[in-house]
C-alpha cells in the first residue's frame, strides 16, 4: 500500500493518544466515578485542581459541556452573561447558553480577543427594569477565532476588576490555556488566578481522546457535579479517559513550543505567497488564520483543492481559512502545506481572475 499521506491541519482535536496514554488506560485502577470512586478520575482532578491554583476539578466529556455546566452553575436562568463577540460559546455551542442555560449572550467586540474593561463596563448597564441582571463574564484564552491569540494576565486582571466592581462572576474558557502559558513561558496560575472558575481541554494539542476540566472553588464544582449529571455527563469508570489525562499533565505540556514553532514557520511560508493576506500578529500559538479573498475563489473551493493534495484545513467564513498545528505535524509537512498554498495561488485561471 502506498497511498498519499494526509497532513491534517483541520485541528488539533484530531491528535491520537501517545503510546503512554494507551498503556495508562489499559493499567488504569476503576470504579464508579458516579459513587466518587474512581482512584483515577480523582487523581486527575486532585492534579487538576493544584496545578490551576484552585480547590477543585471536575472531569466532564468535552469543552462544549464544560461551558455549559458553567454558564448555568454561575448564573440563574434569564440573566446577561457578557461575552466576546468571536468566542467559541457565541460562535460554536448550538446556541447551548439560551437553549438549555437559559441566558442572554451580550456579544463585545475586542482588540485580537482581548475585551477591553470600558466596553465591558458599558455593557454592564445601570440597573433598569427593562434589562436582565448581568451576572457573568466569559473570557478566552487562547481565542480560537481570533487565530490562536494570547490574553495577558493583565488583560485579565483588568477584567476582573470590573467583574469585582459590579459583583460579576469570571469564567475562563481556557481550552488551549497551557498554550498561552508555554507561548509566554509562565505558570497557567497567571492567567487563572484572576478568574472565578475555568475549563480546559485534554483532546486539544494535549493530545487525549476524550475529556475537559472544569475547575474552580469546592461550592462551585459540588454545584457543577450535579449539572453535569442533569446533563447526561455523569460516567461510570471513567479512569480510562483520566488516565491519559494525567499523563498529558506530567509530560505532553513543554512539547506545545514545537507546535508554535510549526506554527510560526507555516505562517512565514504562507506570508510569502502573493494574494494571500495573514496577520502574522495573530500567530501567537498553534493557530494560522489566512485570508484567500485576493484568489478570487471561496474558501471552501480552497480547501477542496487543498484535499486533493493530501492537506486538510477547515475554513473560518467565506474567505478566510484555519490550520492548526499539532503532535505528528513535523516541519517537513509544513514545507508540504505551503508548497500546496502556493500552488493553488498560483494557478492559471485563478490568475487570470
Ligand atoms: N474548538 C474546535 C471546534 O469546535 C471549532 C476546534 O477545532 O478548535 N472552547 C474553545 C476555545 C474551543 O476551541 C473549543 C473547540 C471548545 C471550547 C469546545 O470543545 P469541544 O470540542 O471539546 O466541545
Amino acid at each position: 500500500m502506498c497511498g498519499k499521506e494526509i497532513i491534517d491541519l483541520r485541528s488539533d482535536t484530531v491528535t491520537l493518544p501517545t503510546e503512554e496514554m494507551l498503556d495508562a488506560i489499559r493499567t488504569a485502577e476503576l470504579g464508579d466515578d458516579v459513587f466518587g470512586e474512581d482512584p483515577t478520575v480523582n487523581r486527575l482532578e486532585k492534579l487538576a485542581a493544584e496545578r490551576m491554583g484552585k480547590e477543585a476539578a471536575l472531569l466532564v466529556t468535552s469543552g462544549t459541556q464544560a461551558n455549559l455546566i458553567s454558564l448555568m452553575s454561575n448564573t440563574k436562568r434569564g440573566e446577561l452573561v457578557i461575552l466576546e463577540a468571536e468566542s467559541h460559546i457565541y460562535w460554536y455551542e448550538v446556541g447551548g447558553i439560551s437553549m438549555i442555560a437559559g441566558l442572554l449572550p451580550w456579544p463585545v467586540k475586542s482588540r485580537l480577543g482581548a475585551l477591553d474593561p470600558e466596553n465591558v463596563e458599558t455593557a454592564i448597564r445601570p440597573q433598569n427594569i427593562h434589562f436582565p441582571k448581568p451576572s457573568l463574564i466569559c473570557l478566552e484564552n487562547t481565542h480560537n477565532r481570533h487565530g490562536g491569540t494570547i490574553i495577558t494576565s493583565d488583560q485579565i486582571k483588568a477584567i476582573s476588576e470590573v467583574a469585582q466592581t459590579y459583583g460579576l462572576k469570571l469564567y475562563l474558557d481556557g481550552a488551549r490555556i497551557f498554550n498561552a502559558a508555554v507561548a509566554l513561558k509562565i505558570d497557567v496560575k497567571e492567567f487563572t488566578k484572576h478568574v472565578d472558575n475555568l475549563m480546559f481541554c485534554l483532546s486539544k494539542s494535549l493530545c487525549c481522546p476524550v475529556g475537559s476540566l472544569l475547575i474552580g472553588t469546592g461550592e462551585f464544582i459540588e454545584k457543577s457535579r450535579k449539572l453535569r449529571k442533569v446533563l447526561g455527563g455523569g460516567m461510570r469508570q471513567a479512569g480510562i479517559i483520566a488516565a491519559p489525562g494525567i499523563v498529558a499533565l506530567e509530560s505532553m505540556i513543554d512539547r506545545l513550543e514545537e507546535d508554535h514553532r510549526n506554527a510560526r514557520r507555516l505562517a512565514e511560508g504562507i506570508a510569502k505567497i502573493e494574494r494571500i493576506q495573514i496577520d502574522l500578529r495573530r500567530v501567537q500559538t498553534n493557530i494560522v488564520c489566512f485570508d484567500i479573498s485576493g484568489l478570487g475563489i471561496a474558501a471552501d473551493l480552497f480547501i477542496s483543492k487543498l484535499k486533493e493534495k493530501g492537506i486538510l484545513a477547515l475554513t473560518l467564513d467565506e474567505n478566510k481559512v484555519r490550520m492548526v498545528t499539532h503532535r505528528g505535524i513535523e516541519k517537513e509537512h509544513v514545507e508540504k502545506a505551503i508548497a500546496a498554498i502556493e500552488s493553488i495561488a498560483s494557478e492559471r485561471h485563478l490568475e487570470l481572475k
